[in-house]
């Protein structure tokens, strides 16, 4: 497989115990290159992806001394990226639920738009939590309003391929969108900064405890930030609705 010079996949781990292992052969079996971010993980996993990266050139691994959250392993990682030349990166959860299959498709489809972002959209098997199912319908209801409808298909889903200036640009100018906040607020912010979004259906697995399925979502913990998020999202696209009205009816005509 040819490495690719424009489009990593970055993987950031917290925690996953072996089930990072599996994650990163699949993506390793359909890209090139590809990078993890091990998130201050105490599981020991970092040492047993470092010698995996020894012994795979298109393989490297990041490790942050102390656990940050999601959004700060992102930002760490394609800050590095675009360091070495790379513009796009596919973000893609270490925990085995996202479709490593689909990253080509991802690709390809942002290497024909390349100012776009491409947005996995969720297709639930049975197995999935009606809970976390129910809950994402809040999430998308208000990343929808917050960019007046600009074509969000799901605000929650970490399997994207982002356009790596302005989301860095994005991250660097405040201290949000560190943890769970990321995704959603990624995706409207870059909506605001006038990032198209593409969706693409892809299938997302809920794997059992026995399967190696870990989760760190807190219910309470990170609903309580999802909203404090929506909260300054909702102030923020009241500040913009002027501009995005005028963008909405420019497209229009
Ligand atoms: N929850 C959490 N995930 C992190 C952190 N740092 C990196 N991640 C990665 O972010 C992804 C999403 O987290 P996860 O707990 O699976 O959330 P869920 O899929 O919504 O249940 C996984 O790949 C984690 O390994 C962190 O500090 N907390
Ligand atoms: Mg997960």
């Amino acid at each position: 497989m040819e490495r690719s010079q424009s489009h990593l996949v970055l993987i950031p781990s917290y925690n996953t115990g072996a089930t990072v292992f599996e994650t990163v052969k699949a993506a390793r079996a359909q890209w090139a290159p590809v990078w993890v971010v091990v998130d201050g993980s105490t599981d020991g996993t970092a040492r047993q992806l470092e010698a995996m990266a020894a012994g795979d050139p298109d393989l490297s691994v990041m490790v942050l001394p102390e656990n940050r959250g999601k959004g700060a392993a992102v930002l760490a990682g394609i800050e590095a990226a675009q360091a070495e030349g790379f513009t796009h990166a596919l973000t893609m959860d270490a925990d085995g639920q996202h479709p490593a299959k689909l990253i080509a498709d991802f690709m390809a489809a942002s290497a024909a738009e390349p100012s776009a972002m491409i947005l996995g959209k969720p297709v639930f098997g049975p197995e999935a939590p009606a809970l976390r199912v129910n809950g994402r319908k809040v999430s998308n209801g208000w990343a929808n309003l917050e960019t007046l409808w600009m074509g969000v298909g799901d605000s929650l889903y970490g399997f994207r391929v982002y356009p790596i200036e302005p989301l860095a640009r994005i991250m660097q100018s405040q201290s949000f969108m560190r943890r769970f906040d990321f995704d959603p607020e990624a995706v409207v912010r870059l909506c605001w900064a006038g990032v198209k979004p593409i969706n693409m259906d892809a299938p997302v697995r809920y794997l059992s405890a026995e399967e190696g399925g870990v989760s760190h979502f807190n219910y309470l913990r990170d609903n309580t930030l999802l909203t404090w998020m929506h909260t300054r999202l909702f102030l923020g696209f009241v500040l913009r609705l002027p501009m995005l009205v005028w963008r909405r009816i420019r497209a229009a005509s």
